[in-house]
């Protein structure tokens, strides 16, 4: 039996509400680079396995988000705020995992993987408190979370992730780290672009507050599927580089 309701959430998909078909792209995109990146693994070498099953996890644990959020917003017309987060608190440090794994063949330690574990659980939540304590703090939480993000930034740049890769003539290690910068500062930037469209915030009135989905939904894909991508595609050169040597 189908409820009135139900069509009317579905009518928001059809006439083409945009922030409710990102939801719905981003859940089957999430959901099938899961499914690539799970039976790919296959295809690369003994170290770079452990780096795809990460970005299936990373977008894997999106793909559920994903769906519930989807329902959420169609149901209720809201933004997803509590999912969004619960989301971003698992995969985001697994991103962090990503980034380690990368330099740890060139000596990087455990203690650089705790330290930007640390800082991006900072970022987000204080950014959670930003989104959800309201007109008047939503500005002050912003920047307080952009310390933390500045500070993943900085390690990347200057920090120990930095000097690691000057000190190592990996070809594939260099590629990787310049790809992981570009990711780090524009890919990751959307974030707090999109926060900006808050009520009282610097761009709200510049765009509708229900777009502060789109900027998500867009982030999301560019980094969790882009920067997997990503790694695969130095995962497959890496290893046919072995297999010829
Ligand atoms: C897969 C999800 C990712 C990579 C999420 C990344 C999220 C951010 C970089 C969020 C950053 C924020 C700020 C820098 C300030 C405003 C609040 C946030 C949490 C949106």
């Amino acid at each position: 039996m189908i409820y009135a309701t139900e069509i009317a959430d579905f009518d928001k998909i059809i006439n083409g509400d945009p922030v409710a078909i990102t939801f719905f792209i981003g859940y089957m995109a999430m959901f099938a680079s899961a499914v690539f990146f799970f039976f790919e693994r296959s295809s690369v070498d003994g170290k770079w396995k452990t780096s795809l099953l990460v970005s299936g996890l990373i977008t894997g644990i999106a793909a559920v988000h994903y769906y519930y959020m989807r329902d959420f917003y169609l149901a209720t017309g809201n933004t997803p705020t509590a999912f969004r987060y619960v989301d971003w608190t698992l995969t985001v440090p697994l991103m962090c995992v990503e980034f380690y794994l990368l330099t740890k063949p060139f000596g990087a330690k455990g203690s650089t993987l705790f330290k930007l574990i640390i800082a991006s659980v900072f970022m987000l939540v204080t950014g959670f408190i930003g989104e959800t304590s309201g007109i008047d703090n939503n500005v002050m939480w912003g920047v307080i979370s952009t310390l933390g993000y500045l500070y993943i930034v900085y390690e990347v740049f200057m920090g120990d992730i930095a000097k690691l890769a000057k000190g190592s003539n990996s070809e594939a290690l260099n590629k990787a780290m310049f790809l992981l910068k570009i990711f780090i500062t524009l890919g990751w930037s959307i974030y707090p672009i999109g926060y900006m469209v808050l009520p009282g915030n610097l761009l709200s009135g510049v765009f509708e507050v229900s777009s502060i989905d789109l900027f998500y939904n867009l982030a999301d894909a560019i980094n969790k599927i882009g920067f997997g991508l990503v790694i695969y595609s130095v995962a497959i050169s890496e290893t046919r580089k072995a297999a010829k040597a």
